[in-house]
């Protein structure tokens, strides 16, 4: 499965809109070739998907888009960055290794269908003599409990500590050789060995792994295995102190005095521990559709898996620990058949893609300047995809990338607009305008028209699949709107005539100044991610939308949530990004409800069975849309204001399900009663949503999924708890 192992030293010039006396790297990271699917872990023939993820450190290349040279060039460059290794079943010989080495990419794709049982185990193996050993239980070990960088004259950079820019731990940058695994768009227990991110698996490096490999597959095996796994890390974390005590080291034996006590603490109040000592066994069933409202089931679809430890989740991110969980079900079925082929043997293609940036920066502070990471699609970057003309294939899209601006447009530019953009740069920002209202209009992308370019038909977001009626209102568009976090399915038409495009994710320039903003794209470069070839007329290739017979259905517990439904029950939600110095970004302090997450505390609980509706409203001004996610359970977005573009809040025709939305950003106006941290008189924009919390009780969160901002507070613990009792009164 390593298709990718063995394709080397490709020469960067073989793009052409790279400028000319290209120097030619070499780079193990593949350039303008042919777009390959990432390796796959699959369910077995007995149902149940059974695999390792081992998290190493590993020099890796990707390619990086950089303005800083004359003339600006594509790099290879060549980074120590944590990984996913994937591994097929409970092994960790390399013959069963799924991911390629030596190249930035994600995870292996997990792939199982609704009913089965997933088993996958985390490793944790990062030399912690590479990535800082800051403290992943904020005890003050170290003076500093936060990841710490340095300018080229070696002073700080970050924590930059100010009255207005605190930087506390755990809302800091930290933990970055500590990881779990987040399930995104599982509807699974949230606790124990499920979809269960409140867990910090530190790195490992004197475990006994094949010992330790064998317990856990035997475990697998038993009947109740809690306990007995429960005391066998303890017993492991024993060891860790044990032996950071022989080798004299200080300050990870009290390190490890604080992970034990936690853990001690925990089991005293009944609760799960939190650090586990390299290891980590997930468990958990993908739940058929119970047929029973309120509860639901697994919704068929494009899933994806992340690291999720707070204070690094960024970090992580950007160096690769992220991969795609297809889940299929009837959704799958019906698609693949288009064209007349079956899901065994289909005529439509289906290309998996998961998007992502890569950097080895420790925290979001210290970018190198003048490089922007490109979006590299399965670790390689601008692939391109062969389609015959008038072809339609499906392409299945998961944004893992820790984007600044909360949303990009997604749109296909033909070849000559592209190389016109290359060649003059100034027509982005030239038109930009500035209406003085705290938002900037962005340049609009060249005109295009399906004859010329693909047309994108959505058939699902963030994994949930669409109603035919949704489905049939939303054909053949020119673009689609994607989120960090977020996924889309479509159905991508090649247009009738060959010719060459560019898929980009348009964002040239958002925010009210330049200088105060996300950061802007100057150069069209740094936003292509992929190719589509068309050439030549299709022989068995799919040429066809569906028809409503054959739509797949979507299944009744996805049933449209009613204002009735909520029975008054409504919760409002503010995300807040208070400027620091200079109004940078970076330094911003992230909110909800003018708070930075709160270690315990919960703040929501929601009653299991209840259905609620919220309104998220968001207050900053500098353009920026935080992309709200919640665990466990999807929602309807029933609503959207966005101030401005709209007059008056709209709801949508056909309300979607999502996992992930961003929020509208808000508006400077003076008529306005509403006043920010900063003093300014703003309108927000906002989303209204209903969600059903039901069927697993337990404890999770809800965060901006930008997610520099969730690791830097703008995040809470919440609680979905049984209100059914054994306790009688009589
Ligand atoms: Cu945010």
């Amino acid at each position: 499965m390593n298709k990718r192992n063995g394709i080397l030293f490709l020469v960067l010039a073989l793009l052409c809109v790279s400028a000319a006396a290209q120097p030619a790297p070499t780079c193990s990271t593949v350039m303008g070739q042919e777009l390959t699917a990432p390796g796959e872990i699959p369910s077995g023939s007995d149902h149940v998907l059974r695999g390792v993820i081992d998290v190493r450190e590993e020099n890796r290349t990707f390619i990086d888009y950089r303005t800083t040279t004359t003339p600006t060039t594509y790099t290879c460059t060549k980074r120590l960055l944590r990984a996913y290794h994937g591994y097929r079943g409970f092994s960790l010989d390399p013959k069963d290794r799924v991911t390629p080495t030596g190249i930035a990419t994600g995870g292996p794709t997990l792939r199982a269908a609704v009913g089965d049982k997933v088993e996958v185990i985390l490793f944790n193996h990062i030399d912690i003599t590479q990535f800082s050993l800051t403290s992943a239980t904020g005890h003050g070990f170290f003076g500093e409990d936060c990841d710490t960088s340095i300018t080229t004259t070696g002073a700080q950079k970050y924590p930059n500590r100010s009255a207005t820019n605190p930087e506390d731990f755990p809302n800091c940058f930290h933990a970055s050789n500590t990881a779990n695994l987040h399930y995104h768009g599982t509807h699974v227990s949230p606790d124990g060995f499920g979809d269960n991110v409140l867990v910090s698996v530190l790195p490992n490096r004197n475990l006994d792994t094949a010992a330790t490999l064998k317990f856990l597959t035997d475990s697998y095996s038993q009947p109740n295995p809690t306990a007995s796994v429960q005391a066998a890390a303890a017993a492991s974390l024993d060891a860790m102190r044990k032996t950071a005590n022989d080798q004299k080291n200080a300050v990870l034996t009290k390190q490890l005095d604080g992970v034990i006590g936690a853990n001690n603490e925990a089991k005293k109040h009944g609760l799960w521990p939190q650090y586990w000592p390299g290891w980590y066994p997930t468990s958990f069933t993908l739940p058929v559709d119970p047929g029973k409202l309120p509860s639901m089931g697994q919704s068929p679809g494009t899933q994806w898996y992340h690291s999720h430890q707070h204070g690094s989740t960024s970090a992580q991110l950007l160096s690769g620990m992220s991969g795609l969980f297809i889940i299929t079900g009837d959704y799958d079925d019906k698609i693949l058949r288009l064209g007349g082929g079956t899901p065994a043997k289909p005529k439509i293609k289906e290309k998996v893609m998961i998007f992502q940036k890569f950097s080895d920066q420790v925290n979001l502070v210290n970018s190198r300047p003048g490089i922007t990471t490109l979006i590299e699609v399965n670790g390689q970057a601008l692939p391109k995809v062969t389609m015959k003309k008038g072809e339609v294939q499906w392409w299945r899209m998961a944004n893992a990338t820790i984007s600044q601006h909360g949303e990009e447009r997604f749109l296909f530019l033909t070849k000559a607009a592209y190389q016109d953009l290359v060649d003059h740069p100034e027509k982005l920002k030239s038109a930009t305008k500035y209406p003085g209202n705290g938002r900037a209009e962005p340049a609009e992308p060249p005109t295009r028209s399906a004859s010329e370019v693909p047309t994108f038909s959505e058939t699902a977001n963030d994994g949930v699949q669409f109603t035919w009626d949704q489905f049939d209102a939303g054909k053949e568009q020119l673009q689609f709107l994607l989120a960090p976090g977020s996924r889309v399915d479509a159905l991508v038409k090649a247009p009738a005539t060959e010719g060459e495009m560019v898929l980009v994710a348009w964002t040239p320039l958002i925010g009210p100044k330049v200088s105060t903003g996300p950061p802007a794209v100057t150069d069209v470069r740094n936003i292509a991610i992929l190719t589509v070839v068309v050439s030549g007329n299709p022989a068995d290739e799919n040429t066809t939308l569906p028809a409503q017979a054959a739509f797949p259905v979507r299944p009744g517990f996805l049933a449209d949530i009613s204002a009735a439904d909520t029975n008054e029950r409504h919760r409002a939600l503010t995300f807040s990004m208070e400027n620091g110095p200079g109004g940078r970004a970076p330094f911003a302090q992230f909110k909800i409800d003018g708070k930075k997450f709160q270690e315990g505390t919960l703040d929501q609980i929601m009653l299991l069975g209840q259905t609620e509706e919220w309104t998220l409203y968001n207050t900053s001004l500098v353009g920026v849309m935080h992309p709200f996610h919640i665990h466990v359970n999807p929602f309807q977005v029933v609503e959207t204001y966005d101030p401005s573009t709209m007059s008056a809040p709209q709801a949508p025709k056909f309300p979607l399900w999502r996992d992930t939305i961003p929020i509208p950003a808000a508006i400077l106006d003076p008529a306005s009663p509403i006043v920010d941290a900063q003093g300014n008189h703003i309108v927000p924009g906002h989303v209204k949503i209903r969600s059903r919390f039901v069927d697993f009780p337990g404890t999770f969160v809800l965060h901006c999924h930008i997610l520099g901002h969730e690791d830097r507070g703008m995040m809470q613990l919440i609680q979905i708890i049984d209100n059914h009792t054994s306790v009688k009164h009589h």
